[in-house]
């Protein structure tokens, strides 16, 4: 078993090519968003074998991010196109302080996804499955099939990431609290920001993040520019400090670090390991408006003379 399977909803992510607000920016992109989608590409890029299963609609939007998905080398084989329902679009506003996100999502594809989607999966050879908060965020539904994907792994003993990812833009955090506690507490590996983690359950320190929500797993704390911890199982604390690095737009980090942790333990990597390999793929990110960078975009620095 070598396969990462990333299950969730994916949008055409437009954004300024420049880290320029959204109402004054002229030049705009339009590639691929969405949190699971992007650990898939990190992964692929990376060289390591990654699915993704959603739901898009079967209009040029939606077509255009399979290929994108496809084209970096993730299989895309269960992923449907759905006549006569919308693909979700997000904006990146990265004016002022910070990202600010905007969404027309709702009522997408993907909001429609439902435990059906899992029917007929090849999970043979899946080592791990990847999922995120967002999907429990999205509709009544959605939330259903995020269970029944921690069901069908606990049945067929696959290891299960979850990302809490919290987007207050879907829901409260009173309300969401609850409900991504109990999917991390049923997850082997959870991982969560430090900022995001107080705002759901009033502290951010990954041992009592880790008491007060029942963890079984291991516990990755990420604490932006910081660096991150990781808590195992058995009480062990590993640090790795985040690079220093010249930060466009962060949105899409958090994705390429679980996907740089993810390929480090495919891999066997011990916990520093794990956590480096995060940070490297994370700085990628960090170095675009846009949310997966592959590793052929990043510019190379010739030096010059003799
Ligand atoms: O982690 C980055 C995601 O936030 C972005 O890709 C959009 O999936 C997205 C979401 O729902 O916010």
């Amino acid at each position: 078993r070598d396969r990462v399977l990333c299950i969730g909803e994916s949008m055409a992510l437009v954004t300024p090519v420049t880290a320029e607000p959204l109402r004054t920016a002229e030049g705009f992109a339009i590639r691929v968003g969405g949190a699971e989608s992007t650990v898939a590409l990190y992964l692929a890029d990376a060289g390591h074998r990654a699915s993704w299963t959603s739901r898009l609609g079967d209009d040029p939007l939606g077509q255009r991010l399979l290929d994108e998905v496809e084209a970096h080398g993730v299989d895309v084989s269960s992923t449907v196109l759905v006549e006569g329902e919308p693909t979700g679009v997000y904006f990146k506003d990265p004016g002022g302080d910070g990202t600010a996100v905007h969404y027309y999502r709702s009522g997408s594809a993907a909001s429609r996804m439902g435990p059906d989607l899992l029917d007929g999966l090849d999970l043979d050879d899946v080592a791990i499955i990847h999922v995120s908060g967002i999907t429990a965020g999205l509709s009544v539904s959605c939330a259903a099939l995020l269970e029944a994907t921690f069901d069908v792994a606990t049945q067929r003993g696959i290891f299960v990431s979850f990302d809490v990812n919290h987007r207050p833009g879907l829901w409260s955090a009173a309300k969401a609290a609850p409900v991504l506690g109990r999917f991390a507490s049923r997850a082997d590996l959870v991982f969560v920001g430090r900022d995001e983690a107080e705002s759901l359950w009033g502290t951010g320190e990954a041992a009592p993040v880790a008491r007060l929500l029942g963890l079984r797993g291991t516990l990755v704390v990420k604490d932006g520019p910081i660096g991150a911890i990781e808590l195992d199982a058995d009480g062990s604390q590993t640090f790795v400090p985040a690079h220093v690095v010249d930060v466009v737009e962060v949105v899409g980090a958090g994705d390429a670090f679980t996907a740089g942790y993810l390929g480090a333990l495919l891999r066997g990597a011990d916990a520093a390991g794990r956590l480096q390999e995060g940070h490297d793929i994370a700085a990628r990110a960090l170095s675009s408006t846009q949310d997966f960078v592959p590793r052929a975009a990043v510019p190379i620095t010739v030096a010059m003379g003799s």
